[in-house]
């Protein structure tokens, strides 16, 4: 009885939009679906930098380098916020950390996909950072305050990430015909993958209805697919390149672009640990912890001292 008239209360509040902070009563669903959404947004934003770390000694010129470099710090930091949001529903960073390197959670399926030219920083920067911020722009009215707060800076980052990447494009599609072939490839390889980083359609999606019910995601998959292909058919022109869809047309009736089916087995495939780079991706996460032991260690040691230090003398060991 206690327990339906905590629901009954909660439900009221996220009905009013009233955040639910840290300490306020919530039920354990909610706890662990939050646990799941933010934990996998923070493993995908720190995977998410093994593809562009690829290209920072390769990058065209020192402007570039130095854009890069801060794109991929910007990530770093996203995953911290991210962790830490995560953190006050009471589970533990090495706890998720664990979770990533045993292959246990989840990321998102784009850092599966290889970066295999300089024009994949420009159609990842577009695209992906394009799908993120459709998505994650609705995160900065989550109900859950903490997770919200992160969103609002990251959303601030990732809008200056995208035009980043439509820049390069930019100057790609002014360049040689090799450049513009490079621009156009890219954009080949990387828009059906970014297309299925919005997940699951919303009939085989298990999580949508709930989630929108407390507020936590505000649109559905589809709405914010729909939302994205609608941009960037627009935006495409502005590059003269074309999206690799034959079927992508504008409906009058509905006032969207129309599209051509997507391969949900390949997002399947990918999600499931087969896509293209999910070993490669694992393993140099796995490599980055081990060679971070030290700095781990060594922070305790530090941390440790301090608190001695600090601590009154009864307690201060000889
Ligand atoms: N990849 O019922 P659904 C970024 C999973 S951007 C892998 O729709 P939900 C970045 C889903 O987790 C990318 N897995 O679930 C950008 C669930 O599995 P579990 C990260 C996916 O949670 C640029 C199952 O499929 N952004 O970081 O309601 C540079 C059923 O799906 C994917 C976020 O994470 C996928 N694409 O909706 C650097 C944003 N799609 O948990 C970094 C926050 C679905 O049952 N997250 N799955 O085993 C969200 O908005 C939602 O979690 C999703 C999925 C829309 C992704």
């Amino acid at each position: 009885m206690a327990l339906a008239e905590n629901e009954l209360s909660f439900q009221e509040k996220v009905d009013q939009d009233i955040r639910i902070e840290p300490k306020d009563w919530m039920p354990d669903a909610y706890r662990k679906t939050l646990i799941r959404q933010i934990s996998q947004h923070a493993h995908s934003e720190i995977v998410g930098m093994l593809p562009e770390a690829n290209w920072i000694t390769r990058a065209p010129s020192l402007k570039r380098k130095a854009t890069l470099i801060a794109k991929v710090q910007d990530e770093a930091g996203h995953g911290l916020y991210l962790y830490s949001a995560a953190e006050t529903m009471g589970i533990s960073r090495e706890e998720m950390v664990d979770q990533l390197l045993s292959g246990k959670a989840k990321y998102s399926s784009i850092f599966n996909y290889p970066t295999i030219t300089w024009a994949d920083m420009g159609a990842i920067g577009w695209l992906v950072d394009g799908a993120a911020i459709m998505n994650q722009v609705p995160l900065c009215r989550a109900s859950y305050g903490p997770y919200a707060r992160a969103m609002v800076r990251i959303c601030k980052e990732e809008s200056f990430h995208q035009r980043q990447g439509f820049e390069i494009l930019l100057v790609l599609s002014k360049g040689s015909e090799a450049q513009r072939r490079m621009c156009q490839d890219a954009i080949d390889r990387w828009w059906w993958p970014s297309v299925m980083m919005f997940g699951p359609n919303d009939e085989a999606s298990p999580h949508t209805a709930q989630s929108m019910r407390w507020k936590i995601k505000r649109f559905t998959n589809d709405e914010l697919r729909q939302r994205f292909i609608d941009v960037c058919a627009e935006q495409v022109k502005l590059l003269g390149m074309r999206l690799p869809d034959d079927l992508l047309k504008w409906n009058e009736e509905r006032q969207h672009y129309d599209f051509g089916p997507i391969d949900w087995e390949e997002l399947r495939q990918v999600i499931s640990g087969n896509g293209p780079c999910n070993k490669e991706r694992l393993a140099a996460r796995v490599q980055a912890h081990a060679d971070g032991a030290w700095v781990r260690e060594a922070a305790m040691a530090h941390a440790g001292k301090r608190a001695q230090r600090a601590a009154p003398d009864q307690y201060k060991v000889a």
